[in-house]
């Protein structure tokens, strides 16, 4: 028997003012969100990263290619090689690669070539984006929208972690490629994100910024 290849679906029908009520709770915790740089070494149990990343492969992707692999670190060992790595690399890029047009875009957030919560950290995960697939032959397949893709994922991963009260951000150390050769990743994966996930210190603080209001945000219905 093969699978049907379209199921009925439905999803429940709630009325109006219920749906403004979710709507709000939702856009309140997410309003709450802040990318964390200063974290707790407190155990965060796996059974929660497991959780984040089953909600992560929920994502949409390009003719459903799910073209993720999300790799979760808490080996000491590990974090430790990660850290050296990307700070090598970011003491490189802040000191001679970012251009200053760059560097004091992002002064406000107070970071420098310095990572030491890639060791505070309980977990870190590092995603790649599978820039092709490999099929049940062993034969490579074209993947699509890899990066839109994996960006939603992505999202869908660190809204899961804030509604937890779990604290990550989203690290880029530039390049990225030691994160392949650390991890042992094969060919068809690139490192496209790095979260570092805990509770936040209990000292931490988080740059004072504003969010667009909703008029920034929008346009509606614009006149041509
Ligand atoms: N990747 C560096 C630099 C950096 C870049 C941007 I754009 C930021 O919003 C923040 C930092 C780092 O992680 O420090």
């Amino acid at each position: 028997m093969t699978d049907p290849p379209f199921v009925p679906y439905s999803i429940p029908v709630l009325p109006e003012a219920e749906m403004r009520l979710r709507g709000q709770i939702f856009c309140d915790l997410m309003s709450r969100r802040r990318s964390v740089r200063h974290f707790s070494s407190k155990p965060v149990p796996k059974e929660l990263i497991e959780l984040a990343i089953l909600t992560a492969g929920t994502s949409p992707s390009g003719a459903h290619r799910q073209p993720w692999k999300f790799v979760a670190v808490s080996d000491s060992e590990l974090k430790t090689r990660i850290r050296i790595a990307a700070e090598e690399e970011e003491r490189e890029s802040y000191e001679h690669r970012m251009p200053p047009e760059w560097l004091a875009a992002i002064e406000p957030m107070g970071t420098d070539w310095q990572k030491p919560y890639l060791e505070t950290v309980p977990w870190i995960v590092v995603v790649f984006e599978e820039t092709f697939g490999i099929d049940a032959n062993g034969e490579s397949i074209k993947n699509y929208y890899v990066k839109e893709s994996v960006g939603m994922a992505c999202g869908l991963f660190a809204a899961a972690l804030h509604n937890m009260g779990l604290a990550t951000l989203t690290h880029t150390p530039s390049p990225m490629q030691f994160l392949t050769e650390i991890l042992g990743r094969p060919e068809n994966e690139k490192p496209y994100i790095l979260f570092p996930i805990g509770y936040p210190a209990d000292d931490a603080v988080v740059p004072n910024l504003q969010r667009k209001s909703l008029e920034d945000l929008a346009v509606w219905n614009p006149e041509t």
